[in-house]
């Protein structure tokens, strides 16, 4: 092989790199996760905005249980003790008010895209 040939053959071995590196890329933009989290009896961030697709991870960082209730009872994590986590993915787009089972003043809104 000629040192022509070998620079070729390292030039298609990086390009076909770079070109399957590109749809991985957007594969886990399609399947983003996005995380919320529980302190001082407050969701934080309150309100998110994500795309269609995305996991929605609450992790409860008090030493209290709490949930994220959707108010039209769409999905509910159930009670998540501390230093639980609890999903939603949300396949609809939509907004979606939630609420704290046991707390209702607690409140955070997910709007999917
Ligand atoms: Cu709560």
């Amino acid at each position: 092989m000629s040192k022509k040939s070998l620079v070729v053959a390292a030039l298609i071995v990086f390009v076909t790199g770079a070109a399957m590196l590109l749809p991985m890329s957007q594969r886990s933009e399609d399947e983003a996760e996005v995380t919320v989290v529980i302190e001082g009896y407050a969701y934080n961030p309150k309100e998110l905005t994500v795309k269609v697709g995305t996991t929605v991870t609450w992790v409860n960082n008090d030493g209290t249980e709490h949930s994220a209730t959707a108010d039209d009872e769409s999905f509910d994590t159930g009670l998540v003790s501390e230093g639980e986590t609890a999903s939603v993915t949300f396949s609809e787009p939509g907004r979606y008010d939630y609420h704290c089972d046991p707390h209702s003043f607690m409140k955070g809104t997910v709007v999917v895209e």
